[in-house]
């Protein structure tokens, strides 16, 4: 895939360490995605030109991360007529809930997907899983993702088993 599948933004630079749990998941698969910081606030026009534009070129996607008053994603939401992803932002006043409210709270016939607070690899990962309803080889990579995680969560029981809950949490904390 060699046009912009997804697109990743964010209200400000500050939401940049979470949102790399999403571009990190999507450039694994191998996904095309492009990363901007735009606010639905502070740069209102540009943001309106960017999702526009998006719609003309193809993009299938659209992951959005803001924080507080996190508008990002139902602004978007209101342009876009394909899946919006919304991850709400960890804040420092509300520890996030008022970003979780502000995105997961749409009005009907405007729907985010809204992920847990600071959930970027799940929004990731979804974006992957919308991909995949026409993309065979995609729904072949999250296949082998799936199992990999089922074979570490069954050899972590398994690790349990042989050395016990003491010697199980020494060896976490080291
Ligand atoms: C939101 O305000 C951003 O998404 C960010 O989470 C929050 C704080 O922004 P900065 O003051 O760090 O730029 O729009």
């Amino acid at each position: 895939m060699n046009k912009i599948t997804v697109s990743v933004l964010m209200g400000s630079d500050s939401d940049l360490e979470i949102m790399k749990g999403a571009i990190d998941v999507l450039n694994n698969f191998g996904v095309t995605n492009e990363v901007l910081v735009l606010s639905a606030h502070r740069t209102f026009e540009a943001t309106r030109e960017y999702v526009m534009s998006s719609i003309d070129r193809g993009t299938k996607v659209i992951i959005a991360g803001a924080g507080g008053s996190a508008h990002l994603p139902g602004v978007i939401a209101a342009m876009f007529p394909l899946p919006v992803i919304g991850i709400p932002i960890k804040s420092k006043s509300l520890e996030g809930l008022d970003s979780l409210l502000s995105i997961v709270q749409m009005p009907p016939g405007i729907p985010v997907a809204t992920v847990g607070i600071n959930g970027a690899k799940n929004a990731g990962l979804l974006a992957i899983q919308i991909l995949a309803t026409f993309d065979k080889e995609l729904a072949e990579k999250l296949n082998v993702f799936r199992s990999k995680q089922k074979d570490a969560v069954l050899e972590k029981t398994e690790k349990l088993k042989t050395l016990g809950v003491e010697k199980y949490l020494k060896i976490l904390k080291k």
